[in-house]
């Protein structure tokens, strides 16, 4: 493994639908969000590439995890957006069982990336996000995203209002953010690259994380289907 992940040299792994087909990981940043928040946008402003994780105006369109290789078995995660009105219940329950398992049980998880649109902040999902991660004790950073649709007086407000409401939980940072103006991008990675070096130092001996990736299961190729 190379010192430091650098996150722009990302490039598309693997797309997965069930846990068990989620690939071997050391370590891995995922962004999650409602709908429309701005996850694959934000993705790509950090990872600078252009259109390495699709965005549409369309909401829901990511609907499978989808893992961007930023360094060996380290990953950018994009999860699926969720709050996407009409969505048949079926769906939801799936939804709910695949993330909420994923962010309490995913060992290799180092943090999670919690997208906001500046505009309508904290949500009753974003809370449920909030009340499946945080027991796990892992850090999770708040992006209030599209911040240029905000005047300067209503960014601080509204800052300092999520900072208020979650100040009791220990480990959740927040900050403003654009993919538009790229806002809070240099903050954003600076936080990105401590998480996995934090990560990496606290990772097995060499001989040990040899042996766990032996038992790396090949990954099916969705590369078609990731959306
Ligand atoms: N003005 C503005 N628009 C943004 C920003 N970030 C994203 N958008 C737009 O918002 C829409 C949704 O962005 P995506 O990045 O696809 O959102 P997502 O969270 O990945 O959505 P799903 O995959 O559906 O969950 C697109 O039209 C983006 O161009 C931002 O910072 N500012
Ligand atoms: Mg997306």
């Amino acid at each position: 493994m190379t010192a430091k992940p650098v996150l722009n040299r990302a490039h598309f792994h693997t797309s997965v639908a069930q846990l068990r087909d989620l690939p071997y990981s050391r370590a891995e940043i995922a962004f999650a969000g409602r709908s429309n928040a701005g996850k694959s946008s934000a993705i790509n402003l950090l990872t600078r590439i252009n259109r390495l994780a699709y965005t549409s105006k369309t909401p829901g369109r990511t609907q499978l995890i989808n893992f961007f290789t930023v360094d060996a078995d380290t990953y950018l995660v994009d999860l699926p957006g969720y709050g996407y009105a009409k969505v048949p219940p079926a769906v939801k329950a799936k939804w709910e069982g695949l993330l909420s398992r994923y962010l309490q049980e995913r060992d290799a998880l180092a943090g999670m990336v919690l997208i906001m649109d500046a505009r309508h902040p904290l949500t009753p999902l974003d809370r449920q996000m909030l009340d499946w991660f945080t027991p796990t004790g892992k850090p999770v950073h708040i992006l209030l995203s599209k911040a240029d649709k905000l005047s300067n007086g209503e960014r601080a407000l509204t800052l300092r209002r999520v900072k208020q409401e979650l100040s009791a939980l220990p480990h959740v940072s927040v900050q403003l953010f654009s993919s538009l103006s790229r806002l809070g991008a240099e903050d954003a990675t600076t936080l990105l690259e401590n998480w996995f070096s934090q990560a990496q130092q606290g990772e097995p001996e060499p001989a040990e994380a040899q042996n766990a990736s032996s038992t790396q299961k090949e990954s099916p190729d969705h590369t078609k289907d990731r959306g």
